[in-house]
């Protein structure tokens, strides 16, 4: 099923998402439409607050060398936790819930991720390039936080601008 996705400026994006505690097949059933949801919208990355559920799960499906996003190259990270963060990097990033903006951000170039995976088993994966970037927006996300927050005060100001400027125009 595909779920509605929120967008800015939409107060329940800044709610801090709460720990996963069952891993059970109500949880699959989410992860698998986080999935159709993603893919329809043609995102690389979602969290579960985006689609209005408030919990500590995220997905990731960065596309392989032909441009494929297949459940072969999905991620699905849950009670993240980032570890032994290294070095900046800045990438031109975009939001499924900020439709149509992209900026630069910047960023740690590489990570150590623990999480668990659907079934609650953990998991440690190391992380570089898009996936370190797409990881951190999208724990970003758990706690709340959107990638515009981390622009300047003159980038946000246009910013809002743009972003008031387009709504608009779509209404
Ligand atoms: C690097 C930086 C950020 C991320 C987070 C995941 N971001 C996305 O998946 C964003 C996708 C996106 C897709 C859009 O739709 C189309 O391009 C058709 C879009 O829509 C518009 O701009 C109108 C905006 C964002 C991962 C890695
Ligand atoms: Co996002």
């Amino acid at each position: 099923m595909i779920l509605p996705i929120i967008t800015y400026p939409n107060k329940q994006l800044k709610v801090r998402s709460s720990e996963v505690t069952s891993f059970n097949e109500s949880l699959h059933c989410f992860l698998d439409d986080m999935f159709e949801t993603m893919i329809s919208s043609n995102g690389i990355g979602l969290a579960a607050i985006q689609v209005a559920n408030p919990i500590r799960a995220l997905i990731l499906c960065i596309p392989d060398d032909e441009g494929n996003q297949t459940k072969e190259n999905l991620l699905e990270i849950i009670n993240p936790s980032i570890h032994n963060p290294k070095g900046s990097t800045l990438y031109q990033e975009g939001c499924l819930s900020v439709p149509g903006f992209y900026e630069d951000v910047e960023r740690y170039e590489s990570l150590t991720l623990h999480y668990q995976n659907r079934h609650g088993d953990p998991c440690v994966l190391e992380a570089s390039e898009l996936l370190a970037i797409a990881i951190q927006h999208e724990i970003d996300h758990l706690d709340g936080k959107l990638f515009i927050e981390k622009l300047t005060y003159n980038r946000r100001k246009k910013f809002e601008k743009e972003y008031k400027k387009a709504q608009k125009e779509k209404k």
